[in-house]
């Protein structure tokens, strides 16, 4: 794309954008194409480092796309959300939470508290200020920016250990500390001025070292932070190269007057001015774009202040790529008017518009979440959803609800599948014996256990206009791996299949609905297949051949154990038939397994089916759906752990030749799941969620590499079993 016609730097040019970049800066041949911008003039894309929330929202609720949507309009192309003073738990939150957004983008986070002085803690709750602590710290991803009062305990240490830019502030460090922490590696004053010391001329304080060291500083310049007296000396004092402009805005801004929560306390905001209930000023309502524009009046030349809010703090971040008209540079613009104000925003080459469909698309999913969820007993506001990417059938996603203390309980909504579940009030049902059935063994475990909601009538699930089906339960805040390399956690997680296995062997199968009938008939999933590749009715069969040759040549080993089932040699058990280990939920301080979660298919089954998935899934040294094959074998050692696990929770009840036939199931499931794909990807996609139309053909083709080498392994597999039975 050309834009044509841009004033830069005084002068009319034409920007060639490639792949998001900047790939020239000239005017283009007579001739070419390009879009005629008409003389308006182009600025960097500004890069806010320290802003706390706009529109409503705060990066506490741990959820950006509105937070970015308003702030790509107002001239902001990527930013820092910046955490407040509060519980480790909330500010992990925040750093797992979607950085897909549709506006401003998120180059990581700024972590402002909890340690810090509480003598400074201007608008921060003092509740949750502690000492520096790197380990902690170490744990948050993203973490790109610190704010730290290095006087605190460790503080040395701390900006000694971390990776991450450290900021002075929230401080009541004296001059000589705050050289200290700048040799330490400190480099930048967080709002300078703001909750530290001032300049007193025997004790110049952190800003008589900041100034010495030439460190760079932070600046509110809204007006209402700084005089603007200060605003010009801090300009003299540090210069474009030193000096950052930041908004520190809050949720607010945006948004009128009234009174707001911010870090869990009420802030009052009143003619666009925002205070703690203590009169503490408590963040700006300004945009960065405000803010520029102010610096600017009170002086300070229009393209410097644009330098401080965007080729500055981008170099401070070490974010190169941003905030700079350059060949090379991110395509982040703005095109302003005669008058300075803004005209369009593009964000990685893309005028902010076109990038409007994928927030509405967001706005419009967050209806329907916020609308159907009210249908059910919930506690507290409806803050967000994120659309949670986990299981190929059901739609799933994290409602999160603001509660009265601030604190926020998320749920855990579900459109269940109904082309795949045909009569999900069965499976409602199922679940609900289910769950009562383990309640009461899972708490005398101290365990949590897993809870569906009710609407106002009463049941445990909603129908939308007679055609969407939906669930709510509880959100268990635990860990799901999608693959696993500890041998500890595999083990573990055999160990909670095992026992989700014992606690069902008192529950009566038949009391339970059939919700997928022949689910794990592995001769009639063949049959299916084959039937699917006679019909070929996507024509797609004949570039399939090998792999529908091989699963033909495993057939009559694939349905021994359906055949051993219908002779009655093995037991139906209560099985949960669908046990990756993502669906194991584990304690984030201790490891252990706390539940097994996706109850949708536990019906009687056999048990080397639940072994052998999940082994399949969690011993493989690749994903479900890796499309490179050599990245592909069965890894022995993580079939042990999950091994030793399952089977030393199971051995006892299980018979001898379950035993014999645990690697047999292994190698069953994961032909089975290969026919399964495939014959979904002949008749075109329709079970299984697809992110790419060859998705099913790449699925299948893993799965088949995968029981290949099961194939070259079984005797060992078969020996590991042995070997784990005696020694139980
Ligand atoms: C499906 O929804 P999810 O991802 O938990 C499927 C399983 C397959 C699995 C393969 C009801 O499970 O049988 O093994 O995909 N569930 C159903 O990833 O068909
Ligand atoms: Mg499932």
């Amino acid at each position: 794309m050309i834009l044509k016609n841009l004033l830069f730097k005084g002068e009319l040019t034409d920007i060639t954008i490639e792949d998001g970049k900047i790939a020239a800066i000239a005017p283009a041949s007579a001739g070419t194409e390009g879009k005629d911008c008409s003389g308006l003039s182009v600025i960097p894309g500004l890069v806010d480092m320290h802003t706390h929330g706009c529109v409503g929202y705060d990066t506490m609720d741990a959820h950006f796309e509105e937070m970015s949507a308003f702030l790509a309009q107002n001239g902001t192309t990527s930013w820092l959300p910046t955490t407040m003073t509060m519980d480790y738990d909330s500010i992990r939150r925040v750093t797992e939470a979607s950085r897909d957004v549709s506006g401003a983008q998120i180059l990581g986070f700024h972590m402002e508290g909890p340690y810090i002085n509480a003598t400074r803690k201007g608008a921060q709750n003092g509740k949750f200020i502690k000492n520096p602590d790197l380990e902690e710290f170490k744990t948050l991803d993203g973490m790109r920016v610190v704010t730290i009062a290095p006087e605190l305990e460790g503080g040395m240490d701390f900006i000694r250990g971390t990776d991450a830019l450290v900021c002075i502030g929230h401080t009541d460090a004296d001059y000589e500390t705050c050289i200290e922490a700048i040799e330490a590696g400190a480099n930048c004053l967080t709002h300078t001025f703001n909750a530290m010391p001032g300049i007193h001329h025997r004790s110049p304080g952190p800003i008589g070292a900041a100034v010495e060291k030439n460190i760079y500083a932070q600046a509110i310049t809204d007006g209402l932070h700084l005089h603007p007296a200060v605003v010009l000396m801090l300009y003299k004092l540090f210069g474009t190269e030193r000096m950052v402009i930041i908004s520190d805005a809050m949720r607010a801004t945006g948004l009128g007057d009234g009174t707001y929560e911010f870090g869990g306390q009420d802030i009052i905001v009143k003619d666009g001015v925002a205070r703690t209930l203590d009169g503490a000023i408590a963040g700006s309502t300004s945009t960065l774009w405000r803010c520029v524009k102010q610096a600017a009046s009170f002086g300070i030349p229009f393209e410097d202040a644009v330098t401080m809010a965007t080729r500055t703090p981008a170099d401070m971040i070490g974010a190169t790529s941003k905030g700079r008209i350059e060949v090379g540079a991110d395509a982040d613009l703005i095109l302003l008017d005669k008058n300075l104000e803004i005209e369009r925003v593009m964000i990685a080459g893309k005028f902010i518009e076109e990038r409007d469909e994928q927030h509405r698309r967001y706005l419009e999913e967050k209806e329907i979440v916020r609308s159907i969820t009210a249908r059910f007993h919930t506690t507290g506001t409806f803050v967000a959803h994120e659309v949670i990417n986990q299981g190929n059938i059901n739609t799933t996603y994290r409602v999160d609800f603001r509660q009265d203390n601030g604190s926020i309980k998320s749920y855990i909504l579900q459109k269940v599948n109904t082309y795949v579940f045909r009569n999900p009030k069965e499976i409602m049902e199922n679940i609900r014996k289910v769950t009562e059935h383990l309640r009461g063994k899972v708490r005398r475990m101290n365990k949590p256990a897993l809870h569906f909601y009710a609407t106002d009538t009463g049941e445990n699930y909603y129908i939308e206009n007679d055609s969407t089906f939906w669930r709510l339960e509880n959100c268990i805040d635990g860990i799901g791996y999608d693959t696993c390399d500890s041998l500890e956690i595999l083990r573990n997680a055999g160990a909670a299949f095992g026992e989700f296995q014992n606690q069902l062997s008192d529950f009566d199968a038949s009391t339970l609905f059939t919700t997928i009938p022949d689910f794990h008939n592995t001769v009639k999933r063949l049959d299916a297949l084959f039937a699917a590749v006679e019909a070929d009715s996507c024509g797609r069969a004949a570039s399939v051949q090998a792999e529908i040759d091989f699963i033909r040549a495993n057939r009559e080993l694939a349905s021994q154990l359906t055949i051993m089932q219908e002779n009655g040699e093995v037991p139906l058990r209560v099985t949960h038939n669908d046990t990756k280990i993502n669906n194991v939920l584990f304690s984030r301080d201790t490891g252990v397994p706390l539940t097994v979660i996706d109850l949708d298919t536990v019906m009687p089954g056999l048990a080397m089916h639940d072994f052998g998935d999940a082994v399949r899934f969690a011993a493989s040294t690749a994903r479900e759906d890796e499309p490179n094959l050599e990245k592909v074998a069965f890894d022995l050692e993580k079939y042990r752990a999950f091994a030793e696990g399952f089977i030393g929770k199971t051995a006892d009840a299980l018979t001898e030749k379950e035993i014999r036939t645990m690697a047999l199931g292994a190698i069953t499931i994961t032909i089975e799941l290969a026919a399964r794909f495939l014959a979904d990807y002949l008749t075109g996609d329709q079970y299984f969620k697809i992110s790419y139309p060859e998705h099913n053909l790449v699925r299948t083709r893993c799965q088949l590499a995968l029981a290949k080498d099961m194939l070259n392994k079984r005797d060992r597999m078969e020996g590991i079993v042995r070997e784990i039975v005696a020694s139980v």
